[in-house]
């Protein structure tokens, strides 16, 4: 049945987080459709059901991307626990078949599902806003653009930079993007705190050649960083520079009640490490940061946000998180924003059912013993979990 005769459809299902899938898997056109129902239930949900179907989608799909071979009979995918016996199955199975869904196609077309994705690519914007949006009628960008003073999200910081950068922030972010930002920020974090650790995270770390941001985690002693508050730190130093068009502190794994637009760190908050800081920070066309630095932004200030975005400049903006750990969070924090999401999905609920542990990007907890499983690697937590360790290129479910 199965071309791999390697294939185990038992151990295949006995463990989720077990399974690998790198970004060239073999079943594009079935993960594909699983993943736009998951994307149109995920931003139409209506009920609690749709909620539940999106994440169902979402597992399917990931269950296709793990598989070792493609998939060219319709009875290689019966029993995949992750794709049932109802709606994945049927779909999947008529891929299979035909290449094509009536169903994923329809979807696809939806005019309302379509104005939905346009409003959630404004950042900052999620489902419940756009539902608001097409409630009251608007469809397209442009349609927000034109009434944006009038709507309640107006006052929002955060939405309205999104609307204003509409472009910008849509258009794929290449790799040598992140990687020349990655090294111009890792540089004043050294120079700031030289024993400082830095990775690039997030979809980069998983292979990926382009993305919607740059994901940059910074590790420090704990006493250290109690003294530099290293992150924002950086961010004040690339706000001297005139290169931060926009930020916003938020919590990481925690409630969102503590965001502060563009402002120091509030007094008393020195742990910053369960902090993000959210950027969007200007990049250079000409990929030289240093000469944009030394331009004078003045000319910037007195045009409004809309005209800025509308005026011919000499850099693009992008989006850039800065997510801080201490030294002992470290490997958590890699995992948890590594991603991507749908493998930390699966990681957390196999923790807890296998073991009773909670993780997150802060660490592991056993809920038992209570107490916090350290680790100095990455591996280390796979141990702790008793799976193979997985290399970040294999981690996108
Ligand atoms: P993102 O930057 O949102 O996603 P990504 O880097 O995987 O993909 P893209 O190329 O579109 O940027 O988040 C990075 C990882 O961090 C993500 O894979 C999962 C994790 N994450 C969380 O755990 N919690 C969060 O609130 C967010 C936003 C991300
Ligand atoms: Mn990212
Ligand atoms: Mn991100
Ligand atoms: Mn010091």
């Amino acid at each position: 049945l199965y071309p791999d005769p390697d294939f185990d459809l038992n151990k295949f299902n006995e463990c989720v987080a077990e399974r690998r899938a790198v970004l060239d898997h073999q079943n594009k056109d079935i993960a594909e459709a699983l993943d736009l129902l998951r994307e149109y239930w995920s931003l139409c949900h209506q009920t609690v059901t749709d909620e539940r179907r999106a994440l169902a989608f979402a597992r399917a799909a990931a269950a296709v991307k793990c598989l070792p071979f493609k998939v060219t009979n319709p009875r290689q995918l019966k029993g995949i626990k992750d794709l049932g016996d109802g709606h994945a199955l049927r779909v999947a199975t008529q891929i299979v078949e035909s290449g094509h869904s009536q169903e994923v196609e329809e979807k696809r077309n939806d005019k309302k599902f379509l104005s939905f994705q346009i409003f959630c690519k404004v950042f900052g914007v999620g489902p419940s806003i756009a539902k608001k949006w097409y409630a009251m009628g608007l469809r397209t960008a442009e349609d927000v653009k034109k009434r944006f003073d009038q709507l309640d999200v107006s006052k929002d910081n955060m939405i309205s930079y999104g609307m204003a950068f509409y472009d910008d922030l849509n258009r794929p972010l290449q790799l040598v993007e992140a990687e020349n930002t990655y090294k111009h920020i890792t540089a004043l974090a050294q120079r700031i705190l030289p024993s400082v650790v830095t990775s690039m995270i997030g979809g980069f770390r998983r292979g990926k050649s382009s993305g919607h941001d740059l994901d940059v985690l910074f590790s420090y002693p704990e006493r250290e960083h109690n003294e530099h508050g290293l992150i924002a730190a950086v961010r004040e130093e690339l706000d001297k520079k005139g290169l931060v068009v926009w930020s916003r502190y938020s919590r990481a794994d925690g409630p969102r009640g503590v965001e502060i637009d563009s402002s120091p760190l509030p007094a008393g908050s020195a742990k910053d490490h369960l902090l993000v800081i959210m950027i969007i920070l200007k990049y250079p066309l000409d990929g030289h940061f240093d000469q944009l630095e030394r331009r004078d932004f003045s000319t910037e200030k007195n045009l409004g946000l809309f005209q800025l975005a509308d005026s011919a400049r000499p850099w693009r903006a992008i989006r850039v998180d800065l997510v801080g750990s201490t030294t002992a969070q470290y490997p958590y924090a890699q995992i948890g924003w590594t991603g991507n999401k749908q493998y930390n999905r699966c990681l957390r609920q196999y923790a807890k059912d296998a073991f009773n542990y909670s993780l997150s990007s802060t660490g592991l907890y056993d809920k038992r013993q209570h107490r916090w499983l350290p680790a100095q690697t990455e591996r280390d937590v796979f141990d702790h979990l008793k799976l193979s360790y997985r290399e970040p290129w294999e981690r996108n479910f």
